[in-house]
């Protein structure tokens, strides 16, 4: 890896990039979630289009393999319901990595084989990320080591899977959650060991391992309305310019969209950050969507009709700079979730985060979902 890399992430670069950004071109959009809300909500509850073939832009779901045999409707409902299927867990750090000498591939070949052997499409999440790291990695200070480390990590897992994920999580929640001038990178043990040098780090790994997949950065709160959100999206652009021009390839931005119900999706800088994107050649990939109604006061109506607006919102504004390479659910029911456990609802009433409910019935924002998918605008 050149200087010039190292130079080109240093923090003062992003923070000029990340002022820049706010003044970016607006591009005009129409705000179609309302009209497309009334027409989903007209269907009857349980009509599903004939199948994922009738999507111009594929729906996926991210499946957890601790349910697979306990629960057969689980994975039935991912075969039916979605285009690609990627492993939650079970191909991110820890999981692949129990020791310094082995790679634990059994679990996510099993996920991916589901996914494959039925005609559906996989992806990989993630290489380098704050958290699921092993502790035998944690204990290595010195940045060359981590550096060899991290290379064959991404060389030996991109290499098992050539050709069968088409795009990978290659860097996972990189940018601070609240950042600042000096330090618009989020701390983690990558940055602490290698400086963000990681990042140029990772993505000439991947493409030099799997030169068919999608590259991908990928992160969280690039969604909503605020000065935060601002340079979060501001941080990203930046990254992607500065990889650029540093001659490496990143291919797409992942927003992750765990929607906040009770938050105001900016639509236009959603519609601005994809055009900008557009313009440098990236798409965007909505890879964890799920709804957060923590806050959202009465029953599972009021909070399916929160969830309606937030995802149609977002969908306003990604689909106006074009369609989106996918749109992928962190989940697929509201029996399986991470939300409850981390952002559990005040009265104690059941969260509803994800397109089926507990008993596999989809809302009226997953017929939504399908309505713009297979319009493909
Ligand atoms: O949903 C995932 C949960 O099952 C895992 O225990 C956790 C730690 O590996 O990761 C959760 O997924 C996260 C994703 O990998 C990155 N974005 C935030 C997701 C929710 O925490």
């Amino acid at each position: 890896m050149s200087d010039r890399c190292e130079n080109a992430l240093l923090p003062e670069h992003l923070v000029q990039d990340a002022a820049a950004g706010r003044s970016l071109s607006r591009s005009r959009l129409t705000r179609r979630s309302f009209l497309a809300a009334a027409a989903a909500s007209a269907l009857p509850a349980m009509s599903r289009p004939a199948g994922a073939k009738a999507r111009r832009v594929p729906f996926g779901g991210a499946i957890q393999i601790e349910y697979l045999d306990s629960d057969p409707a689980y994975s039935r409902a991912f075969l039916q319901h979605c285009d690609i299927i990627l492993p939650m867990n079970e191909l991110k750090f820890s999981s692949l990595r129990p020791t310094r000498e082995d790679f634990n591939f059994a679990p996510a070949d099993r996920l991916v084989d589901l996914a494959l052997s039925n005609g559906k499409r996989s992806r990989g999440h993630t290489h380098v990320w704050w958290n699921a790291l092993p502790d035998w990695l944690q204990s290595i200070g010195s940045a060359m080591e981590a550096e060899r480390e991290l290379v064959r990590h991404i060389e030996t897992v991109m290499d098992r899977y050539r050709g069968r994920l088409e795009s990978w999580d290659v860097v996972n929640e990189v940018i601070a959650h609240v950042p600042t001038r000096d330090e618009p990178l989020r701390d983690t043990y990558w940055l602490r060991t290698m400086g963000a040098r990681h990042i140029p780090v990772a993505f000439e790994a991947a493409q030099r391992a799997d030169p068919s997949a999608r590259l991908i950065l990928n992160d969280y709160d690039l969604e909503f309305s605020g000065d935060r959100y601002d340079a979060r999206r501001a941080i990203a652009l930046s990254l992607v310019r500065q990889l650029q021009d540093a001659g490496i390839r990143i291919d797409g931005v992942g927003i992750q969209a765990h929607l906040y119900a009770d938050l105001k999706i900016d639509v236009e800088a959603v519609a601005r950050f994809g055009a900008d994107l557009k313009a440098l050649g990236l798409s965007l990939i909505v890879t964890e969507l799920d709804v957060i109604d923590w806050n959202i006061r009465g029953g599972p109506e009021e909070q399916d009709a929160a969830a309606l607006v937030v995802v149609g919102d977002l969908l306003d504004g990604i689909f106006a700079a074009g369609p989106p390479d996918a749109v992928i659910a962190w989940g697929i029911t509201d029996r399986y979730s991470w939300i409850p456990d981390v952002m559990p609802r005040r009265d104690g009433t059941p969260s509803r985060p994800l397109p089926l409910d507990a008993d596999y019935r989809p809302k009226p924002w997953f017929d939504l979902i399908e309505a713009r998918l297979s319009q493909g605008v």
